[in-house]
């Protein structure tokens, strides 16, 4: 693919939309503006924003308790998003999931699952909706390298793979489930070495190249929407904050921390921008105050809407009564 086909100049506008947006999240957390916690996806814009580039509404992506990325990347409103996470009325789970669930079916985003792993069944069951349906829609599922070793992942990815379904696994190697070392809990060396089990292809892309992840993609993609069966994407990356709010990071070293940052994304996407011609210092400059007043905007939102009603609390919940009934 030549780089005039990669649309890099609207991926950094996503990437730096994520960023900055999980930016001012933890500022407001840091404030107690946001109740509960947060797991930020800083450092690993490059996927969402790769993967997604490739999806349309009607195709489906499925999140985990660190969803806000791919959620802005799938087309999710900043200001839907923000007002979940303040815990407003007007929040696209109507203040009720908070920072773990977001999500919104008008544009495809389904709302986050928290499970670890929980999300890779499902994924098979609307990838099989998609094909009984006999439309050309896909869906992926977003998760990380602890996911790969939950029973649901195994049991996803060989239903997937024995009914051909338009899916596509996307593993985001961040070298941690929570503390716990990768090396510590795999006698692979990747995760998508475990394709060849499931008779799925599996790939290994570079998770800080918003480029590699993009073609990486594009392929499995368009294999799944010509009914050629679910990929394996293992995107080797890494957050570069705490697993959430609450972590002092002791489980690994300043020395690992620096190394990944000489890999940002986000800088070096710039860069790439700059030497095709595609953009200057000022331009990148422009892009940057429109995202952060863009983000303003999401949080006067937020503040303005009002809290869920008391009466409303077990509006929308399903739940099992004596009488069998739906709240
Ligand atoms: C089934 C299950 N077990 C444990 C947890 C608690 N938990 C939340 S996130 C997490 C680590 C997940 O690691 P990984 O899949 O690598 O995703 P990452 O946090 O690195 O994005 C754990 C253990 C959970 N939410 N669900
Ligand atoms: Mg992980």
């Amino acid at each position: 693919m030549s780089s005039s086909e990669v649309p890099l100049l609207e991926m950094y506008r996503t990437m730096l939309t994520i960023r900055r947006f999980e930016e001012r999240c933890n500022y407001l957390f840091m404030q107690g503006r946001i109740p509960s916690t947060l797991h930020l996806y800083i450092g690993q814009e490059a996927v969402a924003t790769g993967v997604c580039a490739h999806l349309g509404p009607d195709d489906y992506a499925l999140s985990t308790h660190r969803p806000h990325g791919h959620s802005i990347a799938k087309g999710v409103s900043l200001s839907i998003i923000m007002a979940e996470l303040f815990a407003k009325s007007t929040g696209c789970c109507l203040g009720k999931g908070g920072s773990m669930h977001v999500g919104d079916m008008d544009v495809g985003m389904v709302p986050a699952i928290a499970i670890v792993g929980g999300n890779i069944p499902l994924a098979a069951g609307m990838a099989l909706a998609c094909k009984r349906l006999e439309t050309d829609r896909v869906a992926v599922a977003f998760f990380g390298d602890g996911a790969a070793n939950e029973g649901a992942f195994h049991e996803g990815l060989n239903m997937a793979a024995i009914w051909d379904l338009p899916v596509v696994y996307v593993c985001e190697n961040n070298l941690y489930g929570a503390s716990t070392k990768f090396s510590t809990v795999f006698k692979v060396e990747n995760v998508a070495d475990r394709a060849a089990a499931y008779g799925m292809p599996g790939m290994v892309v570079n998770g800080m190249d918003v480029e590699a992840v993009y073609q990486a993609a594009g392929e499995a993609i368009t294999r799944a929407r010509q009914g050629g069966g679910p990929t394996l994407i293992e995107c080797k990356t890494y957050r570069m904050v705490g697993h959430s709010r609450s972590d002092p990071r002791t489980y690994r070293t300043k020395e690992e921390e620096a190394s990944w940052q000489e890999k940002d994304s986000i800088p070096r996407l710039a860069k790439r921008l700059r030497e095709e011609g595609l953009a200057t210092d000022e331009s990148l400059e422009a892009i940057d105050k429109e995202i952060e007043q863009a983000i303003d905007e999401a949080v006067a939102f937020a503040e303005r809407s009002p809290s869920p009603e008391p009466a409303d609390t077990l509006k929308h919940v399903f739940y099992a009564s004596e009488s069998g009934g739906e709240a």
